[in-house]
């Protein structure tokens, strides 16, 4: 089938944030973040042989693409269009309402069924081996995108904290904090945000943890200074700013499941045979392009997380 989809095209000094030209250990100790030696210990980007592991360089300066081979969004559009509703409904005014955001210090509290519960500073899962993954993100509301992403695989830290024996979720609490964000003043919504994962899902090879993106610390219209990144599932389930991860014995209430069951399932990974009920999941649009192109199941990636729903019916575990 003929793809009539153009990407406009944009001359890479634009599209080419001045950071990429920093190696991440200089942002990293331009920024303060971490120690010398932390940063010979951990922090070097590692790549991988793997299909999603392209590389998208911190010094380079090329457009990083995904396995499929289509181009990373540009710096701009990944900070300038972002569902974030504790700043705002509307996407083109996140990033002029993050502009404060204080995302430092931070820390993680880690508890629940585990057998080492531990409150992690920024710095701490700063030394988690970090890796640059190309995504897809694909919103339930029918965009997408493709983002370089930094950040390390949530299976590390939850190796860490050793679940116990009964734990079978993953639950995630977003920042509560009505005087940074505006949107938590609003009734309509059970905040703080939360998400959850299968414990099985949340230990997958792909789900990372982000703590930047084309090279740089995590903008701050992305969830600085640390977000959820589920690439098979819509985007709601990648929860930003968090600050709490539980594991628990039952499935977790999440707050798009909580506000609209029947539209926002627990499970919600990308299929385009499951029409959400106001609108069709079939096509979607990447920011860039003109025209809709083809949706795909799991995003994309179901080679390697299909096998995690064998047996499942996907239309009732929507
Ligand atoms: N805390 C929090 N996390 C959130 C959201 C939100 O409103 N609050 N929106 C979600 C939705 S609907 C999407 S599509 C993605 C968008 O991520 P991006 O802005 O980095 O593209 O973030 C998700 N994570
Ligand atoms: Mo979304």
């Amino acid at each position: 089938m003929e793809r009539k989809l153009r990407h406009i095209a944009i001359p890479s000094s634009e599209i080419t944030p001045k950071s990429l030209y920093l190696s991440r250990r200089d942002w990293l100790k331009a920024m303060g973040i971490v120690s010398a030696a932390a940063l010979l210990a951990a922090c070097l980007p590692q790549r991988e042989p793997t299909p999603v592991e392209t590389g998208a360089g911190t010094r380079s300066g090329h457009v990083p693409t995904d396995e499929l081979g289509d181009p990373a969004n540009t710096f701009d559009e990944i900070t300038n269009y972002n569902n974030y509703y504790e700043f705002s409904t509307d996407k083109r005014a996140v990033n002029r309402l993050s502009a404060n955001f204080k995302s430092t210090p931070w820390a993680v509290e880690v508890g629940g069924l585990v057998h080492k519960p531990k409150t992690y500073a920024l710095e701490d899962l700063l030394k988690f081996e970090q890796v640059e993954r190309v995504y897809r993100l694909r919103c339930v509301e029918g965009w997408s995108m493709v983002i370089p992403w930094m950040g390390f695989e949530l299976n590390k830290l939850l190796k860490e904290v050793e679940p116990m024996a009964s734990a079978r979720y993953v639950r995630f609490v977003a920042l509560l904090d009505p005087e940074q964000f505006p949107g938590q003043r609003s009734p309509f919504y059970p905040w703080p945000y939360t998400e959850g994962l299968r414990l099985d899902e949340a230990m997958h090879r792909l789900t990372l943890i982000a703590t930047g993106l084309y090279g740089e610390l995590l903008p701050n219209p992305n969830g600085a200074p640390l977000r959820l990144v589920v690439p098979w599932k819509y985007g709601f389930k990648s929860i930003k700013a968090i600050v709490r991860i539980e594991l628990t014995e039952e499935q977790p209430a999440t707050l798009w499941n909580t506000v609209a069951p029947h539209e926002y399932g627990f499970y919600a990974n990308v299929n385009p045979e499951v029409d959400h009920p106001r609108w069709s999941q079939r096509t979607e649009r990447r920011i860039g392009e003109i025209g809709r192109r083809p949706t795909l199941l799991f995003n994309g990636y179901g080679d390697e997380v299909a096998g995690l729903y064998a047996g499942m019916d996907l239309r009732v575990n929507y």
